[in-house]
């Protein structure tokens, strides 16, 4: 009983609010929207706040709808508490938590409408539909309710020395490119101006940073920390300037080779390796002229990482690494195994097996101690060999080969299917 006297209360409070909204409501409709133009006490229409809009926790922009539309999305996607809706831009935000009641702010064109004014009705099977959040409710083909990925659920990154250019505040639907700018010309946007929610992994990209100007640095950890891991133009020495790929893992780290999906062809000639190939964003190899060039500059640690499917990641790190220049081969030298679980696969194992040392090898350039088989050659690679390894994360990428086939750390048993080699300047 006490149930149906409250519905007939929200009834009458909703005949109240259609009557006193409707012709505001028809204004907000356009002239080919029938539903919204012959919107009558079925449709038991929200409360609408003229000239108001709520600028942050946007969960999903999105275009080219009526505001019926709209509710109708809100209701649909998980955490959606109300919208904003610009009529001359058909532009609906489907909208989160609002912060505070300071957060709605006054904006000409626009009308916020708290969603539980408006009938659960508009969203279908999906009325009664709980999605996770970041998700909104679809209907499958066969007229099931399913969710999807709509939107990032995570507040968007930090943005040292930036600001966001969106007029209407920033949005996070999936692909969402929100644009920035640094906050004055003593900084420099390095890398593109956006920041994206990442259709593939759900959470958001920083795609740059703000540096003090000048920007030059000349190995990755002269970049601020609040700069995310990702590719930048750095300038040893007196270089031109070359692209590298920085890794931002409790300290920077300059990535001199990457391998994680076979993309790209390891078994390449001498000049390749020593120009570098691959793409920096997915695999690639520096090239030997620019590692020989960076830690023959300074003092350099290597760290390796790897995956197999046994065993997960695991590492191995050694202090004082150097790459001599063409004339010695670009030979490999580090000064100690400072530690790791993957265990010392370059300077302990059978003497005739050590890398350290070693000459660098490739098909066409047999710098091997191998009496009779080129390495490279027969490894289908190229590696600082001695006769021929312990280690080889330039082999061929194919989970099916076993050792000495495949991509090898001896003292990581199993077929390596992601490799990264990094290098820190220690000073
Ligand atoms: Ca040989």
């Amino acid at each position: 009983m006490e149930l149906k006297a409250k519905n007939i209360l929200i009834l009458l409070l909703f005949k109240h609010v259609i009557l006193h909204c409707e012709s505001l409501l028809q204004e907000y409709c356009d002239a080919d929207d029938e539903d919204c133009q012959h919107s009558n006490n079925d449709l038991k229409i929200g409360q609408l706040k003229h000239g108001k809009s709520q600028h942050m926790n946007i969960l999903r922009r999105i275009r080219n709808k009526s505001l019926m539309e709209c509710a109708k999305e809100c209701l649909l996607t998980s955490q959606c508490k109300a919208i904003n809706y610009r009529k001359n831009w058909k532009l609906c935000d489907a909208l989160g938590e609002r912060p505070d009641d300071e957060a709605i702010q006054v904006e000409s064109g626009s009308v916020y409408s708290d969603i539980s004014t408006w009938p659960k009705a508009l969203a279908g099977k999906c009325a009664d539909y709980n999605c996770a959040n970041g998700k909104k409710c679809i209907i499958k083909t066969n007229g099931v309710p399913s969710c999807k990925h709509a939107y990032c659920k995570d507040e968007p990154p930090e943005t040292p020395f930036a600001v966001s250019t969106e007029t209407f505040g920033v949005y996070a639907n999936l692909e969402a490119g929100n644009q920035y700018k640094c906050i004055n010309n003593s900084y420099d946007l390095v890398g593109k101006p956006f920041v994206i929610c990442d259709k593939k992994s759900k959470k958001w990209k920083k795609l740059f940073c703000c540096v003090e100007k000048p920007y030059r640095p000349r190995y990755c950890s002269d970049l601020p920390r609040h700069c995310d891991s990702g590719t930048y133009k750095i300038y040893p020495g007196n270089s031109t300037g070359f692209n590298i790929y920085c890794d931002n893992r409790k300290a920077w780290w300059n990535v001199i080779q990457r391998r994680k999906d076979g993309s790209v062809n390891f078994y390449r000639n001498w000049t390749e390796y020593e120009e570098g190939f691959g793409d920096l964003s997915t695999e690639f190899w520096l090239g030997n002229r620019l590692i020989s060039q960076l830690t023959l500059s300074g003092n350099y640690n290597l760290r390796v990482r790897m995956k197999n499917q046994e065993q997960g990641w695991k590492n191995a790190t050694y202090n004082g690494f150097i790459i001599g220049n063409a004339t010695t081969g670009y030979k490999f030298q580090v000064t100690n195994f400072r530690g790791g679980d993957a265990g010392d696969s370059i300077s302990s194992g059978s003497s005739n097996l050590i890398n350290n040392g070693m000459k660098f090898s490739t098909y066409d350039r047999d710098n091997d101690n191998h009496a009779s088989d080129n390495c490279a050659e027969k490894y289908k690679g190229a590696w600082w060999f001695n006769a021929c390894y312990m280690s080889h994360l330039n082999g061929e990428y194919d989970q099916n080969l076993t050792h000495p086939f495949g991509i090898q750390w001896k003292t990581f048993p199993g077929t390596v299917s992601s490799s990264i080699m990094e290098i820190r300047r220690t000073g």
